[in-house]
């Protein structure tokens, strides 16, 4: 693999201070001095008074979930996130979206597209009654919707109405810090203020969080689940014991709070987050300047492509994000997310596809990792293959596990063979997809999508490399030419192409 673009998580290189904190990991079973030292960093930066460690972001999901949500319950939010909502689906909820508009139009450039629709949220909570919203959840950055911030003045006003209800609102803080950096950008009251100052007060308005410590926080593994509420902290602790382990290491070990504890401090340094912010932004403009269309504004983590403006010609139950992620891995061995069709699942009720309005590619970075002619690399590579979309036809999802709860979908799937899931717990996780001939698809394409046309500086072409291996199923051998172009045959998405919902 030549740029490994599927995730900022867990994938930060962490700073040498917290690499020497790993040196001094106390690993007593009850009370490690790290825990005290994690328990500081987000009471100092983050405000809240609870802090209770868990193995990851889902970890404090889970438990958050089990605790408020009963069956019934409805959860309103900005936007979903795969792990969020199906831990809310899991404890009998429903999540309900309550983002503005704007945040599902790829060329919006409203500059806060992770603000709620106050007046969807308070109807909501009418609706349904403040008695079964449990809380509120509020994403900071929204991943799903490109990573894009969410105002302080929204926030401000969602708190109000919330608190109008006597309902909680609990920040997914996984990406809170870039958030934070948006709001010094854009709204001009905080211009001056510090990024450090920011996320507190963003904090303040909420009641709570549950954070993935594997982005902003700068490590490779760990999270927490934080509140205000004293007795809901009890009952959190409770719960992490019996799925985490005791409250204070949460399925880590002490010298992983360390770590976590020293990130968080560097996470709020002015300097390191708008390099971060800028690199993703300078990468992802370089996109727009070639004609590449991709989600705008420019997110914090990531780049997202706007597959279905790219593969026009392939309708969205043929996976065309799914097909621009195999193509960009032949074509340079950059490996980056599917954020479409696949990734937003299927109703657990019918078992159909869901058909999420925005059919993307992400191209994530990870922290302090890659350099900038690495991801010009990248960029050309989008390009060329962006260039060849003619020759490019849908894909068939052939193999597909199901999750606990979901219903099999009626008809469109084959089970894959049996002794794949069975004999590695990556196979099992994998989707194997088919692509589909020239002939059966909707054809060639109507049109050329005028965003890849236009402006594009012609010419630019990534170095052709080795194609990447590639594994065969069912149909026999099929052949991979050095420009990328799949000859014949089926083809698996790589074991690390994980199924929808996880
Ligand atoms: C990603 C990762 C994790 C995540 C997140 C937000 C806004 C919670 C979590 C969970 C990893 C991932 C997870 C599921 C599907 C694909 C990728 N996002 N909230 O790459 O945190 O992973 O620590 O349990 O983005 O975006 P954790």
């Amino acid at each position: 693999m030549t740029a490994d673009l599927l995730t900022d998580s867990g994938t930060n290189a962490m700073s040498d201070d917290q690499w020497a904190g790993l040196m001094v990991g106390d690993e007593a079973y009850a009370g490690s001095r790290n825990y005290y030292h994690l328990e500081d960093a987000v009471r100092e930066h983050y405000g809240y008074r609870h802090v209770i460690p868990t193995h990851q972001g889902r970890g404090a999901e889970h438990i958050l979930s089990r605790m408020l949500i009963s069956p019934g319950d409805v959860v309103p939010g900005n936007m979903y996130f795969t792990t969020t909502r199906l831990h809310q689906e899991l404890a009998g909820g429903r999540f309900e979206d309550v983002i503005i508009e704007e945040a599902h139009d790829p060329h919006s450039l409203h500059p806060f597209k992770g603000d709620v629709d106050l007046a969807k949220l308070d109807e909501l909570i009418r609706r349904v009654g403040p008695e079964h919203v449990p809380y509120v959840c509020i994403a900071g950055t929204v991943n799903m919707a490109g990573g894009q911030p969410i105002s302080m003045a929204n926030l401000r006003e969602v708190r109000e109405v919330c608190h109008r209800h006597g309902v909680l609102v609990i920040l997914d803080a996984t990406r809170a810090v870039e958030n934070a950096y948006f709001i010094k950008e854009r709204e001009p009251a905080f211009a001056d203020w510090p990024v450090r100052d920011i996320l507190y007060e963003m904090c303040s308005f909420t009641d709570g969080c549950t954070m993935s410590g594997k982005k902003d926080a700068l490590v490779n593994i760990g999270g927490w689940l934080a509140l205000n509420d004293g007795d809901l902290a009890a009952e959190a602790r409770n719960l992490c014991v019996v799925y985490e382990g005791l409250h204070t290491y949460g399925g880590l070990a002490g010298r992983d709070l360390e770590a976590m504890a020293r990130g968080i401090a560097e996470s709020v340094d002015d300097d390191h987050i708008r390099a971060r912010v800028l690199q993703v932004r300078d990468f992802g403009e370089s996109l727009v300047d070639r004609g590449v269309p991709v989600v705008r504004p420019i997110g914090g983590h990531a780049v997202f492509l706007d597959a279905a403006r790219i593969y026009p010609h392939i309708r969205q139950e043929e996976f065309p994000a799914q097909r621009l992620a195999a193509d960009l891995f032949l074509d340079s061995g950059t490996r980056s997310m599917e954020r479409g069709i696949v990734s937003a699942g299927r109703d657990p009720e019918t078992g159909e596809h869901r058909h999420p309005g925005l059919e993307l590619v992400r191209l994530t970075v990870p922290r302090r990792v890659y350099t900038t002619r690495q991801l010009e690399m990248v960029a050309s590579s989008v390009v060329a293959v962006a260039d060849r979309f003619e020759q490019t036809a849908g894909l068939e999802m052939t193999y597909e596990p199901l999750l606990p709860g979901t219903v099999p979908p009626a008809r469109g799937r084959r089970p894959g063979p049996l002794s794949a899931a069975a004999c590695s717990g990556a196979a099992a996780r994998s989707v194997r997809f088919e692509r589909r001939t020239q002939r059966g698809t909707s054809g060639p394409p109507a049109r050329i999508p005028p965003a890849v046309v236009s402006g594009r500086r012609r010419g630019v072409r990534c170095r052709s490399m080795s194609p990447p291996e590639t594994r065969c199923f069912e149909n026999g051998p099929s052949s991979v030419s050095r420009s990328g172009a799949i000859s014949s045959g089926t083809f698996s998405s790589t074991p690390s192409s994980t199924r929808s919902s996880w």
